[in-house]
């Protein structure tokens, strides 16, 4: 694999970059890394390789900071409590236009630049869709030169390592710092005090707060490079320490717990991630977790204000904070806290002040998912801000009152739930404390108008706004697709890498027959690949010249993972009864992780493994359809899986995906989209036009009308003869003979009340996978199709919103 002082062929032409930066490897390899070139391993060679980068883009980070101070620019905030970057070395290299030249520099030691970039562990500091965006929105920044700080928490495991024993999901510990982290900088001057519970003096009429507990938040920063390496931005992590770390007279007197108690308390707070996603993840760890980041965020936000405008009224000239959804939302009452005990100012100024410089973004409406906290926790955690919130409450109320609201908005309104047990409601607190609150998606901000923020809305009518989400072109498309980057370029320049819009110059080549080829061999090879490494992942051989039909997510019985196995299974069945019919061959591919206490989501895992494992040993399929579940899915995993994607099912119910950000990347790397009409994909499809996606399915608003109409699944099912076949052959045990009853609840929950109306959308579903089979038997059509989509979908690149962010809520964009 490495070829140890046999240099790789290396080109004849070697820039002056080259041999410089080659030298500098060698001189770091030595003086930072503390090897000799023999003794040196692959991961010091790596290690090696990001310094070296390190090195040039440090310069461009300091440039960049003094811009902004010179300019006294307004800075960008981003509060999230997830930030899932995946690898930074290749999005660094390919930013910095280092890429070729490093290439050459390893291949002259006798190392294969890719085979290197494998060692660097993912940072998956997130779960899903609502923290890679964070992560898109981070290059996105710096590649629109916004001077811009992303917050949030260095969490020592992020996402749980998926492994898959016996069909179950297991959890294993993601150790991703184990070999100690290259790209980042603890910054121990960026201390601040984070409180929790004590009481609260007042003095005339301030009040003190005399936290009972405190930690320390340190920074820890992280480069974030923008396309042409414009500017460097920072994404600042918090880390935590006690405050006495050992206790000493504890220890000498023999009990050494007890001596390490706070360090324990405070590592533990930084520890792990939430492996919640759309799920309740209710429990006191987490609030402290978002105090603990938020409350460090403001004050170092803060501070950066006082140190240049004396005057904290001017935060919003300088400062935008935007909540990445309600994980954050308690910066309002921190901002206020701050602003009135520590700053001095009075309830209505500072008011002023935090409801100028905030901003929300909701990213869900399942009620499950909106963050409640039991009122004696909070108060018992964060006894000022619970008085604060108070304050705030009492004033929204009396402006809904003046609004001559009735009993049931004002309920609705409060940011207290005082049905049954007494609850604080995050999002109605973010509302409230915001200039501006957008969904991520047309139809969700819409849904967001009529149903969980309604009464919100009519208070205030013109605080809801969109800012459909967008995904990283560099990472999405140049970095992950190479070979589809070059056709492009071949075919219509290079302008749009540095805006994606410019791709629709692809719309008068659609029908270019020689274009579509060389498209379609590069997707071959993109699947020869991913066939490569999923044999070696799971041991399944895939055919290259089938239908790669993927569903790669978080699994969730929203976005309907069952939908789909039990069309899988229709399928298989029909292929079974009428083997002489010219059938499509397909490789079902599925991938994504359940949250640890998500019972029913786990279930469809193992379920997918048991139809897998009948259907790819049935010979009576002749290899026409394939099931492959891929483990461990995640932000690496999806580079190599969306460039070999046919086929992307964004089959959520619709009305309750917020907009998806996957069905973005699958059609810019040239798939089709199955879907339904629901988050972002009724824009893709406003795009791509008709021709060019397959949609299905119930709307938004049929969903809520059969809802409340009374719905009857079991009617349905047994109004399908596939579905009720389908449906019944996994209930009795077909696919799992070693348990015959492991499905019936699962399916039983289908005839029952079926909340995600598979058995409504099954026909219709159904039908739209054999109109994807008719398209794909022409593949000219199926090829300028594929053109389409990546023509069309430039405007979904995060570039595009975070111009709208930057413009409409932010304040820095021309
Ligand atoms: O945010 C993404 C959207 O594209 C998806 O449609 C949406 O489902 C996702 C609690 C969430 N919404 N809510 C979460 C994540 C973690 C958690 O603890 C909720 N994730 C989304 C980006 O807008």
């Amino acid at each position: 694999m490495f070829y140890q002082g046999s240099p790789l062929s290396v080109p004849s032409t070697r820039s002056a970059e080259f041999t410089q930066i080659s030298d500098r490897i060698v001189e770091v390899l030595r003086r930072r890394v503390g090897k000799d070139e023999r003794a040196a391993k692959p991961h010091d060679w790596y290690t090696a390789a990001v310094y070296t980068l390190r090195d040039a883009v440090i310069d461009r980070w300091m440039d960049s900071t003094r811009r902004t101070y010179e300019t006294k620019g307004k800075r960008v905030y981003y509060l999230s409590l997830e930030f899932l970057i995946g690898r930074l070395l290749r999005d660094a290299l390919s930013n910095m236009g280092m890429t070729r030249a490093m290439e050459q520099a390893l291949a002259d030691h006798g190392f294969d630049l890719a085979t290197l970039e494998e060692l660097e562990p993912d940072a998956a500091l997130g779960n899903g869709g609502l923290g890679r965006l964070a992560a898109c929105f981070m290059e996105s920044l710096a590649s629109l030169d916004i001077p811009a700080y992303g917050y949030g928490i260095r969490y020592v495991n992020g996402m749980f390592r998926q492994r898959i024993d016996d069909g179950w999901q297991v959890e294993l510990p993601e150790t991703w710092l184990a070999h100690g982290n290259p790209w980042e900088f603890e910054r121990r001057e960026s201390a601040y005090r984070i409180g929790f519970g004590g009481d609260i003096v007042m003095q005339g009429d301030r009040a003190q707060w005399n936290p009972g507990e405190q930690v320390e938040a340190v920074a820890v920063d992280t480069p974030v490079v923008g396309w042409r390496g414009k500017r460097v931005n920072t994404l600042r992590l918090w880390t935590a320490n006690a405050i006495d770390p050992i206790k000493l007279d504890a220890f000498n007197a023999g009990d050494h717990f007890a001596a390490l108690e706070d360090d324990l308390r405070a590592s533990s707070l930084v520890r792990v991630l939430y492996p919640a996603d759309s799920s309740p993840a209710g429990q006191e760890l987490r609030l402290r977790q978002e105090y603990f980041f938020t409350s460090a965020s403001i004050q170092d936000i803060l501070r950066r204000h006082v140190q240049f405008h004396d005057d904290v009224r001017t935060l919003p000239d300088q400062a935008a904070i935007q909540l990445n959804d309600t994980h954050p939302a308690v910066a309002v009452a921190e901002l206020m806290r701050l602003l009135t005990d520590v700053h001095g100012l009075d309830f209505d100024e500072a008011w002023d002040v935090t409801r100028r410089t905030i901003a929300y973004t909701n990213h869900t409406l399942l009620p499950e998912a909106l963050e409640s906290w039991p009122l004696p926790l909070f108060e018992r955690l964060l006894p000022r801000h619970m008085q604060i919130i108070y304050a705030i409450n009492s004033r929204v109320l009396r402006e809904a009152g003046k609004a001559g609201m009735d009993g049931a908005a004002i309920a609705a309104i409060s940011l207290i739930d005082e049905g049954g047990e007494r609850r604080v409601r995050m999002a109605n607190l973010a509302f409230a404390g915001a200039h501006s609150v957008n969904g991520v998606a047309a139809l969700h901000t819409d849904l967001m108008k009529s149903t969980v923020f309604a009464d919100l809305h009519k208070l205030y009518p013109t605080r809801i706004n969109n800012k459909t989400n967008g995904v990283t072109p560099r990472r999405w498309l140049q970095q992950c697709n190479p070979g589809l980057t070059a056709i492009l370029k071949d075919a219509i320049g290079d302008t749009f890498l540095g805006d994606a819009a410019e791709l629709s110059a692809l719309n008068a080549l659609a029908g270019d027959a020689a274009l579509g080829e060389r498209v379609a061999e590069v997707k071959r090879a993109n699947k020869v690949a991913l066939a490569a490494h999923l044999k070696d992942l799971t041991g399944i051989r895939l055919d290259p010249d089938a239908l790669f039909d993927v569903q790669v997510k978080r699994i969730h019985e929203y976005k309907r993972q069952l939908l789909n196995l039990i069309e899988t299974v229709a399928l298989y069945d029909q292929i079974r009864s009428h083997p002489e019919r010219n059938w499509v061959p397909r490789v079902k591919i599925f991938g994504g992780k359940a949250a640890s206490s998500y019972h029913n989501a786990k279930l469809i895992i193992k379920l997918a493994g048991d139809i897998a494992r009948r259907i790819n040993s049935d010979p009576s399929v002749g290899g026409l359809l394939k099931v492959v579940f891929v483990p461990n899915y995640n932000v690496s995993l999806a580079e190599r899986i969306i460039p070999a994607a046919d086929l992307s099912e964004q089959i959520s119910t619709a009305g309750m995906e917020a907009s998806g950000t996957g069905n973005m990347k699958f059609a810019l790397n040239g798939a089709l989209t199955i879907g339904t009409l629901d988050g972002a994909n009724i824009e893709i499809k406003d795009r791509v036009g008709d021709d060019n996606i397959v949609i299905f399915g119930l709307t938004a608003e049929e969903v809520a009308e059969q809802r409340a109409n009374g719905y009857n699944p079991r009617a349905v099912i047994e109004g399908s003869r596939e579905l009720q076949q389908a449906v019944s052959a996994i209930a009795s045990g077909v696919f799992s003979p070693d348990d015959p009853h492991r499905y019936a609840g699962l399916m039983g929950g289908l005839y029952d009340h079926d909340w995600f109306m598979v058995a409504a959308d099954f026909d219709s579903y159904h039908a739209a996978q054999r109109e994807v089979d008719r398209r794909w038997q022409d593949q000219p059509g199926w090829r300028t199709s594929a053109i389409r989509n990546i023509a069309n979908v430039g405007w979904f690149s995060s570039d595009r919103t975070i111009g709208e962010y930057a413009r409409e809520i932010w304040g820095v964009l021309k």
